[in-house]
């Protein structure tokens, strides 16, 4: 009975020791300018200030490092990054200083509550603005230079 308990003891160890040598590295930490996506969990509704991204204004240059968007709340719609151009149908509501400059990136982004990081490597430089297209009361800024 005694070395029925070793012999499991000691399985136990080597198969906690393979899974351990052999799982992937942890994914690491994208790398470029960072926004974070910040929500109280409540929702977003009725213009919640918690509810932003963070800095409102990040600086990126042309053609990389990508600007990376990490969701931090925990709203359970999730977020999106939408540029405000025609392509993404914005509103006075979405983007208060109205459409982006012609030819700029137009692109939106979902990020789901816990969901992997979002990114874009800008393409041209200018000032972009953006939303979220679920909480049109969160803005902020992208201001790209050339390198
Ligand atoms: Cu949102």
């Amino acid at each position: 009975m005694m070395l029925a308990v070793i012999i499991i003891a000691i399985l136990v160890v080597v198969g906690v020791g393979v899974y351990i040598i052999t799982r992937p590295p942890p994914t690491p930490p994208p790398s470029g300018p960072q926004v974070a996506i910040k929500d109280d969990g409540t929702g977003c509704i009725n213009n919640d200030v918690a509810c932003e991204f963070s800095p409102f204004t990040q600086n990126a240059t042309v053609n990389g490092p990508a600007v990376v968007w990490t969701n931090s709340g925990t709203t359970a719609a999730g977020h999106t990054v939408t540029t405000c151009d025609t392509t993404n149908g914005d509103t006075s509501a979405q983007c208060p200083n109205g459409p982006n400059a012609t030819g700029l990136d137009s692109f939106s982004l979902s990020i789901a509550k816990g969901g992997a990081p979002i990114s874009h490597v800008f393409t041209k430089p200018g000032i972009y603005y953006y939303y979220c297209a679920i909480h049109p009361s969160m803005h902020g800024i992208i201001n790209v230079t050339a390198t």
